[in-house]
């Protein structure tokens, strides 16, 4: 499926602009402060601070939705990226970061709780976590929205240009790769250790969360071997490399390739048969922020959870919403889009990445080895 329909996304900013002009310059449905001047704030009361700043994956939202939410609050956000979980986990134990919001994926979530890493979300100034969907008020690694809220969620596998490649059905194409084959050479790979060792891992039948050495070995071997057929790793631009021809095939997330469908209609996107990777990434704001910038940073959270900031979100970024209230906004056809919601039986094959505790080490010497691999 291509693009959403224009008329669709004006009806959509239609309804925001009413919905943001009927509440007189208020938050949908928040009832938090706007940063107000001192002087009119009761004594006492903590004063969301001006600026925040949000450490997001690269280009996962629509840059309106700030000036949306400066319209309405006065607070500035400035955006700072990362390209995996493991470069955001590093940067936020180096100490103290400046970020107020941060969207780590669901196993990362896990371990920055677990390292006392983030604050918890105080309830009152997020009143918006009633819109998210019944399954996502009790995501396993943190149930009851005490951290963290779904932002949106996705799955991993294989983007191609249809037409110049056959549908890849097996991870086969990256691991075993045809030196014959038109994608030999033009191919990129996720820059990401636990992505790249779930494929290889889902290649030879094994949980993608093995801490067994001698399959982890085994992964590696495969990993090493795909290096012949790839062009390099990739987390951030694989998408626009398929867009402009110059790639054919990349490991990477649905709603980039669908995305990316608008510059070339060839896209296509493929979850091979032997499973991999549902997962689903989450607005979470580290421990140690002053009152004013935690009260900001869930002012934010609070803003991207109302129906038609959410909607927005998914209508830019084409990964499904978690947010019930916002999907009553979205195009019934994109809620019809298998490769945004895949069927249940499809979802059936995938896995959550799983925090692994000591054998993350492993994981890491292991992908190191396959990076310096010649
Ligand atoms: C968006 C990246 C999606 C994040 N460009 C995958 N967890």
């Amino acid at each position: 499926m291509r693009k959403k329909s224009l008329y669709f996304v004006l009806g959509l900013l239609v309804v925001l602009s009413m919905t943001l002009s009927a509440c007189g310059g208020g938050a949908p449905a928040a009832e938090v402060p706007a940063a107000a001047p001192a002087e009119e704030m009761p004594a006492g009361e903590v004063q969301p601070a001006s600026e925040i700043v949000f450490y997001n994956w690269s280009e996962y939202i629509d840059s309106e939705i700030y000036t949306l939410f400066e319209e309405e609050t006065g607070i500035k956000v400035v955006e700072d990226n990362f390209s995996s979980n493991e470069e955001l986990l590093a940067k936020l134990q180096g100490g103290a970061s400046g970020y107020a919001v941060i969207v780590p994926s669901d196993y990362t979530v896990s371990i920055m709780i677990a390292e006392g890493m983030l604050a918890k979300l105080n309830h009152d100034n997020v009143p918006n976590l009633a819109n998210l969907s019944d399954q996502f008020k009790n995501v396993p690694y943190d149930q009851g929205n005490v951290y963290c809220a779904a932002y949106q969620w996705g799955t991993t596998g294989l983007g191609y240009i249809d037409g110049e490649v056959d549908e890849p059905t097996s991870w086969a194409v990256l691991f075993e790769p045809d030196p014959n084959g038109a994608a030999f050479g033009r191919t990129t790979m996720l820059d990401d250790v636990r992505e790249s060792f779930a494929a290889a891992l889902a290649y030879l039948g094994y949980d993608i969360n093995t801490t067994d050495e001698a399959q982890l070995e085994e992964a590696k071997t495969l990993l090493i071997q795909a290096k012949a057929g790839l062009a390099g790793y990739d987390s951030d631009t694989y998408e626009d490399l398929l867009a402009a021809g110059e790639n054919l095939m990349a490991l990477g997330w649905n709603g980039d390739f669908l995305v990316a469908q608008e510059e070339n209609e060839n896209i296509a996107y493929s979850l091979p048969e032997e499973g991999g990777v549902v997962w689903v990434d989450n607005m979470c704001i580290p421990a140690g922020l002053s009152p004013e910038e935690q009260l900001s940073a869930e002012m934010f959270i609070n803003f991207i959870l109302s129906p038609e900031i959410g909607a927005m979100l998914s209508d830019y970024n084409w990964y499904a919403s978690p947010n019930a209230a916002a999907e009553e906004l979205l195009d019934p056809e994109f809620l019809a889009d298998t490769t945004v919601y895949p069927p249940a039986e499809v979802l059936a094959k995938l896995q959550y990445i799983r925090p692994l505790g000591e054998a993350e080490s492993l994981y890491q010497r292991m992908w190191d080895e396959v990076k310096s691999a010649q």
